[in-house]
């Protein structure tokens, strides 16, 4: 029987993982890998160096700068400053959609802009190129704003992204154009790319427009970016709330609701990895709150809007939210009732970047599914034990690379939404503002958690646990598929999609039970099925009993 699966000591798995590693690198791993406790949740190494071949799942800081937090917005050319490679490995692989509302309205996201450098750029400097590039997509596009992103070449020749683009800037005159530090070294993932990012568009773009917002509940989407079309069903179900949008940071945004979101009186924060920074700056500058949600999952769903209407304290909007969700999740139950007789008691591995191999847990477990490992490629501390554990987080020198904005509040437009009072009083009522608990709390004790897994940690825990399904990326996806189990990816859903709210959750729903119960599966032999071959010393399939 599935559900009375035996798992083997998690303690023993993790010596398993190290012990085949150099002593240095078995001491540096077995500090990113434990055993959980949710009661005391033990220290976790994380946001630190990759041990050099080991194969990380990772990305560069300029895949978190120009890929995951700009990439979204429709109407803002980026202009990838580097060789091409950089601009066409990131070309629409993220599957971030958007919809401009009439066809007249600016969407760059089709285009690849570059500026192609060669070596001649590299030895004589690459500035000169960068400003033709910059006037040609101003005469092409007519666009708000141009961004420029920093390739690695570009932080090695020292060509100034930023001098040139306040000089284009005030040559175009109507064009808001800024640049981006962001070199793929500028920190050990690409984490110190969103911490970039989320400090330029504070600096360049929050706060331009001060046009009031219309609507009675208005609101900021944190970290939620669109992939799949995820944006567009949180919109949905606001939009049947009654809750305004003002901008989305940043997935089926423009550059206009992101200059006016500073006259929101919420921020809610999806993906708490890649955006915290602006929550905290748009407090401290403005006096909007932020509040951790969570829209994967229809009963973190649920939760999620019944936190947003605690948080606004209206009776209408509370009501509404109730009819909604009395609306919604009839059609979720009858194909959770239909389906979790085949996915009960099955088991999930989840290895993805900041917060998905977090929040994907819930889905899972509406699933009757149980997670037996999970980790992120790049988050931080908080993101694994809590927020409060920011204090005792110790900043190396990589973390010192990064600029720290230091922000006060606006002498004219600082607005404290709610007073002291009121915020401890929602505190009180359970409402937890400005806080995030992190994944562990919310594990089972004794499943594994794993930072910055690597290849061949991978490959041992699939030998070890057999899980059902193993959720990571494109770069996981056929090694682990060829070991006879499905992988299902995270990053860019495959070809599905949306996952977020209550109709996310029944596609989600489907597209597991498809895979998890496809008999194809099954007449692939991994390679330690084949006697003598490649099975681990005495911790394989014989701890698993079925
Ligand atoms: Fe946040 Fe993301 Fe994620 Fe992320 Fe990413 Fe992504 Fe991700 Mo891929 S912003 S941390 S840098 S939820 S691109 S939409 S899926 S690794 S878990």
């Amino acid at each position: 029987m599935e559900a009375n699966r035996i798992y083997p000591d998690p303690a023993l798995v993790r010596e398993e993982l190290i012990q085949k590693y150099p002593t240095k690198v078995a001491k540096k791993r077995s500090k990113s890998i434990v055993v959980n406790d949710p009661d005391t949740i033990p220290e976790v190494q994380a946001n630190v160096r990759t041990v050099p071949g080991i194969i990380t799942q990772r990305g560069c800081s300029y895949a978190g700068c120009k890929g995951v937090v700009l990439g979204p917005t429709r109407d803002i050319v980026n202009i990838v400053h580097g060789p091409i490679g950089c601009s066409f490995y990131a070309w629409l692989t993220r599957r971030n959609q958007t919809r401009p509302e009439t066809l007249e309205d600016a969407n760059f996201i089709p285009y690849c802009f570059s500026t192609d450098m060669q070596e001649e750029n590299v030895v004589f400097g690459g500035e000169k190129k960068l400003k033709v590039a910059i006037q040609e997509a101003y005469d092409l596009f007519h666009p708000k704003s141009i961004a420029i992103f920093s390739t690695c070449p570009v932080g090695l020749i020292g060509d100034d992204v930023h001098a040139a683009s306040r000089e284009m800037k005030e040559k175009l005159g109507d064009c808001n154009v800024f640049g981006f530090s962001c070199e793929g070294y500028r920190g050990v993932s690409q984490s110190a790319g969103h911490h970039i990012a989320n400090n330029g568009v504070f600096k360049h773009m929050v706060g331009n427009d001060n046009t009031p917002v219309e609507g009675k509940f208005k609101l900021n989407l944190l970290g939620e970016y669109n992939i799949g079309g995820d944006a567009f069903e949180i919109e949905r179900i606001f939009e049947k709330c009654g809750i305004t949008l003002v901008a989305s940071f940043s997935g089926n945004s423009t550059v206009g609701a992101i200059e006016n979101s500073h006259m929101a009186d919420l921020n809610v924060i999806l993906c708490h990895r890649s955006i915290n920074y602006m929550g905290d700056m748009m407090e401290t500058k403005y006096g909007i709150p932020w509040m951790k949600v969570n829209f994967v999952g229809a009963e973190s769903s649920a939760k999620s809007l019944r936190k947003i209407a605690e948080y606004f304290g209206d009776a209408g909007l509370k009501a509404r939210v109730e009819e909604v969700i009395a609306e919604e999740m009839p059609k979720v139950k009858a194909i959770i009732d239909e389906i979790r007789p085949r996915t009960e008691g099955k088991t999930a591995m989840l290895f993805v970047g900041g917060s998905r191999a977090h929040h994907y847990q819930d889905l899972f477990s509406e699933l009757g599914m149980t997670t037996v490992a999970a980790g992120y490629e790049f988050a931080h501390r908080d993101d694994y034990e809590g927020r409060q554990v920011l204090p005792s987080i110790k900043i190396d020198a990589d973390s010192k690379n990064i600029e720290e904005l230091k922000v006060t509040a606006d002498p004219e437009r600082y607005n404290p939404r709610k007073t002291e009072a009121e915020l401890e009083a929602l505190k009180e009522k359970g409402l937890e503002i400005n806080s995030y608990d992190g994944m562990m709390k919310q594990m089972n004790s004794k499943s594994l958690v794993v930072d910055d897994l690597s290849h061949y940690e991978s490959e041992k825990l699939i030998e070890i646990y057999k899980p059902d399904i193993f959720c990571a990326g494109i770069k996981e996806k056929y090694v682990v598929q060829k070991m006879g189990v499905p992988l299902k990816q995270l990053h860019s859903y495959d070809y599905g999609g949306p996952y977020t709210g209550f109709e996310g959750a029944v596609n989600f729903y489907k597209d597991i039970d498809r895979m998890v119960n496809n008999p194809v599966w099954k007449l692939i032999k991994a390679p330690w099925e084949t006697a003598g071959n490649g099975s681990s010393d005495g911790l394989e399939a014989s701890y698993v009993t079925q």
